[in-house]
């Protein structure tokens, strides 16, 4: 590996975006809200790891089927002598997929908060593709996307599998793909999108049989106990996770399933029986809804794959 940029470059979290800081403001709305972003410190990404090995989570394997089943044609649509920049913690399973199908990669360069995800991202890669420029960049990718660019420009190739862009509301999630197109400088975006289905199958891939998304939605509690000395009882807390179909879209929420009283740094939260706390949003699209999405923030959409059930989608969409 040429380790020359592979210095991990660190901003480190603004103080109103520490836990701490977003838990109470959130618990401080009313409805209470607690951002999903927050899901993931190292028991929460297990838990996501297992829910994306769940048989009712379609998502994970669909997407992988169709990154396998569409490679070649994808590597001749990114082109070779290419950047990938991957958005977020992705599986490193997902981009594997690309760096073998993809001829004459320049690098790759993984954006994340967490510092030792990307450390390991890099051990692990650098020992497998030791050819490979590997620059990881510790960064919120839903903050300013500053890249440096390489030495003779190689075309920008974003990747975000995995349907994260759903857990962004419609407005923001526009935005978030309009700062994304920017940051590619004219080269093109490889994405993962859920597709709106069946409501029961979607109740089911948030309702798994095992109670692993319960698990994962209830973290945040253990979390608040164990991070800042708040005094959750996890048991005193149902995981909810409706279907809204009118706005086409996943809601959890955690239900108080009693009157009580929490105090998390000093302040005290009252929650009423049955008071729902609102934890996550993952809108579903169809086809055509996405592709007028990606429009609104700049790109032309050009290839999108499905399965046979019609379960997930990818997209091929060029930053105008
Ligand atoms: C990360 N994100 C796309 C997942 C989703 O399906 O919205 C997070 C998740 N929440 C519950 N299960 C999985």
């Amino acid at each position: 590996m040429d380790t020359s940029l592979a210095r991990l470059s660190h901003a480190g979290p603004a103080p109103h975006e520490t836990f701490s800081h977003g838990l109470t403001a959130g618990l401080a709305k009313t409805p209470k809200e607690i951002a999903c972003k927050y899901f993931y410190d190292e028991a929460g990404s297990h838990l996501f790891e297992r829910i994306c090995g769940l048989p009712e989570y379609y998502q994970t394997h669909t997407e992988m089927a169709l990154l396998y089943r569409h490679a070649a044609e994808i590597a001749q649509l990114i082109g070779d002598d290419v950047e990938i920049v991957e958005f977020g913690a992705g599986s490193l399973r997902k981009v594997r997929i690309l760096l073998d199908a993809v001829a004459n990669i320049r690098a790759y360069t993984p954006l994340d908060i967490s510092g030792d995800y990307l450390t390991d991202v890099v051990q692990i890669l650098a020992a497998n593709y030791p050819a490979l420029l590997l620059r990881p960049l510790i960064a919120d990718f839903t903050g300013p996307l500053d890249m440096v660019p390489l030495p003779g420009n190689p075309r920008r190739i974003g990747f975000f599998p995995g349907s994260t862009i759903g857990n962004f509301k419609p407005a923001a999630a526009i935005a978030l793909l309009g700062r994304m197109r920017a940051s590619l400088e004219g080269g093109g975006l490889l994405i993962g999108v859920d597709l709106a289905k069946d409501p029961a199958r979607l109740h089911a891939a948030y309702n798994d049989s095992a109670g692993v998304t319960a698990q994962f939605n209830k973290n945040l509690l253990v979390r608040a106990n164990r991070e800042l000395g708040a005094n959750f009882d996890p048991n005193a807390f149902a995981h909810y996770a409706p279907y809204n179909p009118t706005e086409h879209r996943i809601e959890m929420y955690l239900v108080s399933l009693k009157r009580q009283s929490i105090t998390i740094c000093g302040k005290h939260f009252d929650f009423a029986a049955d008071e729902p706390v609102h934890t996550e949003d993952s809108h579903k699209y169809t086809i055509e809804s996405f592709r007028e999405m990606a429009t609104h923030a700049g790109f032309n959409p050009r290839a999108a794959w499905t399965d046979q059930e019609r379960l997930f989608s990818m997209h091929w969409l060029e930053a105008r």
